[in-house]
């Protein structure tokens, strides 16, 4: 089995380097606006791209993959929001099990039905525990899952449900605030978790400011997500990438 993203996110966390990952939802993004952000992605040296959302109802997902393949090298990730968002074009897949959530289908009924499709797949499986926390706004992701949130102050919860999803073998944790969150996850409960577990952390939600990428970043996030800031403003994707990039350990403080 290829594990070849896998091991260049081990490796980052090991020598304390900072990845930076821009969403693209196949739904939401206009083929003019995603021309320019996979532009600046580029530009920005961008280091994953993750494709999906909470819906994803038309069948751009194939398309969106060959339009990004054409223009970069970086490589894609599938981030789906059910079952149907699948495809081999893309180079890898975040197996996600909600382990927030207590919702059966979400930590492994949907996991059996898919199993076989991804057997046969050239598709890299990244097993991820998926932590939703409360960014004070109700999300699609918090509805369509039936689950409730992390409340935003409990640390000790995200942080035993993290370690918890490391022991049964999970090797990515994503500390979620929903897209377009109000507020982000907090730099505590990132420090919380990321001093609990030894897999790669990925953060996102809400993040709108090169400061707030920074500083979550410094605080133990191994992998920035952002997505809905540029929807607005593609012309962001510079200035939140070198922010991430710039609290890597070996480099100077952003
Ligand atoms: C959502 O964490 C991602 O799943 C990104 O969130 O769209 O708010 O940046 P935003």
């Amino acid at each position: 089995m290829n594990t070849s993203l896998y091991q260049s996110m081990v490796l980052a966390r090991e020598n304390g380097e900072k990845k930076f990952v821009v969403l693209i939802d196949p739904d939401k993004v206009s083929v003019r606006n995603m021309e320019k952000l996979v532009q600046n992605a580029v530009a920005a040296k961008v280091d994953y791209f993750f494709i999906g959302g909470s819906l994803v109802v038309n069948n751009m997902l194939d398309e969106c993959l060959k339009a990004i393949k054409k223009e970069s090298d970086i490589p894609l990730v599938l981030f789906p929001g059910n079952s149907f968002q699948l495809s081999y074009r893309a180079d890898a897949i975040l197996f996600l099990s909600l382990i927030s959530g207590r919702n059966a289908e979400l930590l492994i009924g949907k996991h059996v039905i898919t199993a076989p499709y991804l057997k046969m797949s050239p598709l890299e499986i990244l097993p991820t525990g998926y932590i939703l926390v409360d960014g004070g706004v109700a999300t699609t992701v918090s509805y369509m899952s039936n689950t409730q949130p992390i409340p935003a102050s409990k640390n000790d919860i995200a942080l035993c449900t993290a370690m918890a999803g490391e022991m049964l073998g999970l090797k990515l944790m994503y500390l979620e605030a929903g897209s377009g969150a109000k507020n982000p996850v907090s730099e505590a409960m990132i420090s919380a978790v990321s001093g609990a577990i030894n897999v790669p952390l990925i953060v996102g939600g809400g993040i709108r400011t090169p400061e707030k990428a920074f500083a979550n970043a410094k605080a133990g996030a191994d992998i920035i997500i952002v997505g809905n800031a540029f929807e607005e403003n593609p012309d962001l994707v510079k200035e939140l990438a070198d922010a991430v990039h710039s609290a890597s350990q070996a480099s100077s403080a952003f």
